[in-house]
């Protein structure tokens, strides 16, 4: 039967979140606008011309939500730093009143036996730096490093876990190729180069940390989807196998010193055109732990049509099996064989799951979530990540997205993820079925 003795008494039982996703108040107290801000008022980009301005609240409310995390035993917080809301021009003058809220939600998190693990970068850019190219400006190196040096210097006694970037390889995929995030960039010539500074900014970020604490838990997160070719045959595998590099691999490498994929990527060699001298060197870091953020697998077909890759996905609908709200095929064995494989490079030190979930179609109906799917979903994954555990592997920890319902970026707030519900007429919080479930297991 799983319980949580299945994983040890070291292992680390959370919920994350982040500051877009919930805070609201986008434009109070000082903060400055973020590409977020922007994006969301472009026609026909977020489902139902939703924005994150009100979102749940979390800057007004956070009180009662790390109350209510307390009241489900949960005991570790992961949540973003908005950087607009400590520098509201990306670098600069520090917003004062920035720092002091997140000195209260960090002292609020304390104060309910909660430790906070902080996320510097969860795809918030100031407008003031993407004016200015954003990511695909080298500059950002000046500016991250302004910006981690800020955090730190304020907060390095208050926060021991530190993540660096949130799914570098979303919000430059998303974010600067294909264009359906923030800030809406498309093609090759915005994403290489951004891929290149995330991987640059993801290792001096960690350099930044440590040189002010070392003693600190530093990682970055990194989402990951378990790959399967739709077919034997060498072109479908060989597809396959690009796609996994691409999704899987792209940031992690290069900290670990392996460099860039070229062999399997071989699109990946025109990052070279963005490379200094000694940049190799300087794409490592020795992180503490990294963060795994799955979901679902992908299966992948070779295709003549799709540039660059020639390959794609076939949506679990297609495939006729089961899958969430958001169309993710729910597989379970997917974070089994992401935990071994990750597992399996000597140069990581240690995983920490720090996001897995799923979105179905809540409601509220008196006064009650009834979700068993989600219960269901959890206790699925959990087995395997258990039975990872089990077999040796370096997985330390497990945290639910999300604690609450939230602002799901382009697809804004008709899927669910939370372990709570809200009502986002009322801001009224209901704890799911899921959430009463995920309190037993934690008791
Ligand atoms: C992330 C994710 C979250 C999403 C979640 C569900 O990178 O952390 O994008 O912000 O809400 O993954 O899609």
């Amino acid at each position: 039967m799983l319980n949580r003795n299945l994983f040890g008494p070291d292992f680390i039982w959370g919920v994350s979140s982040s500051a877009t996703q919930t805070e609201g108040a986008w434009n109070v107290d000082g903060k400055g606008h973020s590409i977020w801000d922007t994006f969301v008022q472009a026609k026909n980009k977020i489902a139902a011309q939703h924005h994150h301005y009100q979102a749940t609240e979390f800057y007004h409310r956070f009180e009662e939500d790390i109350a209510l995390a307390k009241s489900m035993n949960i005991k570790h917080f992961r949540f973003s730093f908005a950087w607009s809301r400590i520098l509201p021009d990306g670098i600069g003058t520090v917003n004062q009143q920035g720092i002091d809220y997140y000195k209260r939600v960090i002292k609020c998190c304390k104060e309910n036996d909660i430790e906070p693990w902080v996320t510097l970068y969860h795809w918030d850019l100031p407008q003031a730096l993407e004016a200015r190219g954003g990511w695909t400006n080298r500059e950002i190196l000046h500016w991250f490093e302004e910006y981690v040096n800020t955090c730190m210097q304020y907060f390095k006694d208050d926060v021991n876990h530190w993540m660096i970037l949130n799914e570098p390889v979303v919000f430059t995929g998303a974010g600067y190729f294909l264009g359906i995030h923030a800030p809406g960039k498309r093609g090759l010539k915005n994403f290489l180069p951004a891929v290149h500074h995330a991987v640059l900014c993801q290792a001096l970020g960690f350099r930044i940390i440590k040189k002010w604490k070392p003693e600190a838990q530093v990682g970055s997160t990194f989402s990951c989807s378990y790959i399967t070719p739709y077919a034997a045959s060498k072109r479908t595998v060989r597809a396959a196998q690009r796609v996994d590099k691409l999704l899987n691999c792209l940031f992690l490498e290069p900290a670990l010193g392996l460099g860039y994929p070229y062999k399997e990527l071989p699109i990946i060699k025109r990052i070279n055109k963005y490379m200094l001298p000694g940049d190799e060197l300087l794409m490592k870091a020795d992180l503490d732990f990294i963060g795994i953020q799955n979901y679902t697998r992908e299966v992948i077909q070779h295709s003549f049509w799709i540039p660059f890759i020639h390959a794609k996905a076939i949506p679990a609908a297609k495939r006729k099996v089961y899958h969430t709200a958001m169309g993710w095929e729910v597989y379970p064995e997917s974070i089994y064989h992401m935990i071994k494989k990750y597992s399996a490079y000597t140069g990581v030190k240690k995983i920490i799951v720090t996001e897995n979930g799923a979105a179905f179609q809540d409601s509220l109906l008196q006064e009650q979530v009834n979700d068993p799917e989600r219960i269901e979903f959890l206790s699925s994954y959990l087995a395997e990540v258990a039975r990872a555990k089990r077999e040796g592997a370096k997985v330390n920890g497990y945290f639910v997205w999300s604690l609450t319902d939230n602002f799901e970026w382009a697809e804004g707030y008709h899927k669910r993820f939370g372990l709570v519900y809200i009502d986002f007429e009322t801001q009224q919080r209901t704890i799911k079925a899921s959430g009463y479930w995920y309190k037993d297991f934690l008791s």
